[in-house]
């Protein structure tokens, strides 16, 4: 069992997100627990302030670091757990780093927002960095949402032995092979033949050939990155 606990700006968006499907599914199984956290309830002041402008000046507002040190002083007690801060400067994510996340007992999430958080949160809290991507995102509540899905399918006993993940193409930096369904022939295009035949070890090779095929032309980059 994993728990993350999230800490955010606006709660409600995980709803929808965590209450379908294979998240769903792995919270009633009690392979994770998920809490979310409403920053304001941390704050001091009246009005729930958490934010504040950046001292040098410049544009926007930085998250304040009061509430989120109370937040996670709060969350954590007296155990262990990883702090992660999801934002652009951050370790990239890649199918490796979530398969070592997958190892943990407890990660909880700052979910940045503005111009993002006061640099003492990240240096007295913050256990790891992480980045979804080479962009910028209003918040950090979709990365947050990000790093938990491709955490939780890796948990054992979350997806079922049909969607097992033994084969899977990034686990060995190769994408995918294509996949087809019926019909046979759709409007004249036509499933390769190979996959019909019922020969197993003919359809492994031309999968593993398309996949090697795929990689070359669309990410030569994962063909020479080390494996996780
Ligand atoms: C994370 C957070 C992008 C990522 C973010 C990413 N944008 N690439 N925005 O993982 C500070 C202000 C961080 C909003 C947040």
């Amino acid at each position: 069992m994993i728990r993350f606990d999230i800490i955010t700006i606006f709660p409600k968006v995980f709803q929808p997100i965590f209450n379908e499907s294979m998240i769903r599914r792995a919270q009633e199984k009690k392979k994770v627990a998920i809490h979310v956290h409403d920053l304001r309830a941390f704050t001091q002041d009246k009005r729930k302030t958490v934010d504040d402008r950046p001292f040098g000046g410049g544009p926007g507002m930085v998250l304040m670091a009061q509430p989120l040190f109370d937040a996670i002083k709060k969350i954590k007690g007296r155990k262990k757990a990883k702090v992660i801060l999801t934002c652009p400067t951050g370790k990239p994510l890649t199918q490796a780093l979530a398969r070592r996340l997958a190892q943990e007992k407890h990660l909880i999430i700052i979910c940045g927002h503005y111009e993002g958080v006061d640099e003492r949160v990240r240096e007295a809290l913050v256990d790891e960095t992480i980045s979804i991507g080479d962009y910028v995102l209003t918040g950090g509540e979709i990365p947050a949402m990000v790093l938990i899905d491709c955490v939780t399918r890796l948990i054992p006993g979350v997806l079922g032995k049909a969607e097992s993940l033994v084969q899977e193409s990034f686990e060995e930096n190769l994408l995918d092979h294509p996949q087809f369904t019926r019909p046979a022939n759709f409007r004249g295009m036509k499933v390769p033949d190979v996959l019909l035949s019922g020969n197993h070890q003919q359809v492994n090779k031309w999968r593993l050939e398309q996949s090697r095929a795929r990689t070359q032309q669309w990410r030569p980059d994962l063909l020479s990155r080390k494996p996780g």
